[in-house]
């Protein structure tokens, strides 16, 4: 896909002379750009109001020093990152990534994706990312809470309940989740939903843990059943990854009759050909912290390869359905080439930015159903909103409230951005009809609040 308009080839060159190296948020910036140009040709309107011009140029970004003391008694500096991107219709909403990948470019991207991936959900959240290249792998509890409560020593003052509210990302759960949040309290003196993903003892929601893998199949479901009239059941699945993103989209999934016969993380990936039980992979991964290669010893007839290269050798494997929900750029061109000559029939993006631009315009060439993380994936987020709603409240609801709601939204979500594809005449491009639809909301919020 090229630029055919002219204004939006301008900005993308300028945005890429003053963002130069930055591969992931140029990579971003530049799908949502080409996908905005029927938007830009017939609004001049936006246009003239500068809101593309202000929506690729985040509103603030802080970056800072994370010093902590390791447990050899040593002093070890990380970097943090908080960019707040957008808050044009809600206060900066948007995980945090601990990950020694981190970098400028990377919380760039994820912030900018947020943005219209809060959109696309229908609750009031702007966008914001934050994270640090601290890597938690190995590390002791006391470790990992001492960096949390430096890291939460700077953010603390950057952040608030009405103002810009964190969670989790990769290396982010419940425990690390829990450091932050005594330390902002402590710090804040208040007690307020300034974090989600909490603990159900402090504020958490029920069904948060599950939200973003269970959101991605509510949202694949509705995409089968009304592009395929057909759906999970009696499906081979494969899904990379074997976080909190993975293990819950796999548990939705064989709930739906899908059998999931793959799974991964940054060593290797294992194959099951009987299906993947799911009781093995959450002893190993939720409970022991351990590697996924640990299942092949545990279940008869599952094979495990090694693959350092970012799991790419999972997408050999013949499937039906494919959940990326590792990491960004995790399927190449060649790994979106080998799934659709195997015959996948529909990918849908758990993990952000999947796949690459030029293996997402594959899928979208190939007519296949695919689903782009920023609409798939929204479940998570999602449920942060109903999180942040209960916390205002001051009430909790019952898991099948919250679940019952996450299905409504992702659902919801599938036909908005479906409509809009079908609107813009290219009715299978639902990367086309997601950044529209997401865009949309927040530029006339933009544009009525002026210049700002
Ligand atoms: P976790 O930390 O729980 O799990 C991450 C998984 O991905 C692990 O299996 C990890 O393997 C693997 N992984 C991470 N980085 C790489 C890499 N560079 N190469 C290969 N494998 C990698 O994170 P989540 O499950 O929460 O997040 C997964 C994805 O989903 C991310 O893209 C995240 O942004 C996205 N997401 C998360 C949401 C949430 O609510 N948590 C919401 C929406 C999207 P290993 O253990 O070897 O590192
Ligand atoms: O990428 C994402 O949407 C998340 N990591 C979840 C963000 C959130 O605020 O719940």
């Amino acid at each position: 896909m090229e630029f055919t308009n002219a204004y939006l080839k301008d900005l993308f060159e300028r945005v890429s002379k003053r963002n130069a190296g930055e591969k992931e948020f140029l990579q971003a910036v530049e799908e949502v750009l080409l996908s905005l140009q029927p938007v830009a040709d017939k609004r001049q309107d936006l246009v003239d109001a500068g809101v593309f011009e202000r929506f690729v140029e985040p509103e603030r970004f802080v970056i800072f020093r994370v010093p902590w003391i390791n447990d050899k008694g040593q002093l070890v500096v990380n970097r943090g990152f908080r960019v707040q991107f957008n808050s044009a219709i809600g206060p900066y909403k948007g995980g945090i990534r601990f990950h020694p990948s981190v970098n400028q470019s990377v919380i760039k991207f994820l912030g900018f994706e947020q943005c219209l991936k809060n959109s696309l959900t229908t609750l009031p959240m702007g966008g914001g990312k934050g994270g640090s290249d601290f890597d938690p792998k190995g590390k002791s509890d006391r470790e990992i809470m001492a960096f949390c409560q430096s890291f939460m020593t700077e953010l603390f003052r950057h952040i608030g309940a009405d103002t810009d509210v964190p969670a989790g990302d990769i290396g982010v759960g419940g425990r690390e989740i829990g450091f932050m949040f005594g330390q902002y309290k402590r710090l804040a003196n208040e007690y307020t939903g300034v974090l989600t993903g909490k603990g159900l003892s402090y504020g958490g929601s029920l069904a948060r843990t599950q939200a973003t893998g269970y959101g991605l199949c509510y949202f694949t479901q509705e995409m089968l059943k009304t592009m395929a009239n057909t759906s999970f059941a009696g499906k081979t699945v494969v899904i990379s990854g074997s976080g909190n993103v993975a293990i819950y989209a796999c548990e939705k999934a064989q709930s739906f009759g899908a059998k999931v016969v793959a799974m991964s993380d940054s060593n290797g990936y294992i194959y099951d050909k009987d299906g993947i039980d799911l009781a093995i992979v959450k002893q190993i991964k939720e409970v022991e912290r351990g590697r996924i290669k640990e299942y092949a010893d545990r279940k008869k007839g599952a094979i495990y390869t090694e693959d350092k290269d970012g799991s790419k050798g999972i997408w050999s494997i013949k499937c039906d359905i494919a959940l990326p929900c590792a990491t960004q750029n995790e399927i190449n061109l060649e790994s979106a080439k080998l799934l659709v000559k195997n015959g996948v029939m529909a990918v849908a993006e758990g993990s952000n930015m999947s796949s690459t631009n030029e293996a997402g315009q594959f899928f979208v060439e190939s007519k296949i159903m695919y689903g782009p993380a920023k609409a798939a994936n929204a479940g998570g987020v999602a449920t942060s909103g109903l999180e942040m709603s209960q916390n205002s409240i001051r009430l909790s609801w019952a898991f099948e409230e919250v679940d019952q709601k996450l299905k409504g939204i992702m659902e919801g979500i599938f036909h908005k951005i479906h409509d809009t594809a079908v609107e813009y005449g290219q009715p299978t491009n639902l990367v086309m009809g997601a950044n529209i639809a997401g865009f949309k909301k927040i530029a006339d919020a933009m544009k009525a609040q002026g210049c700002c």
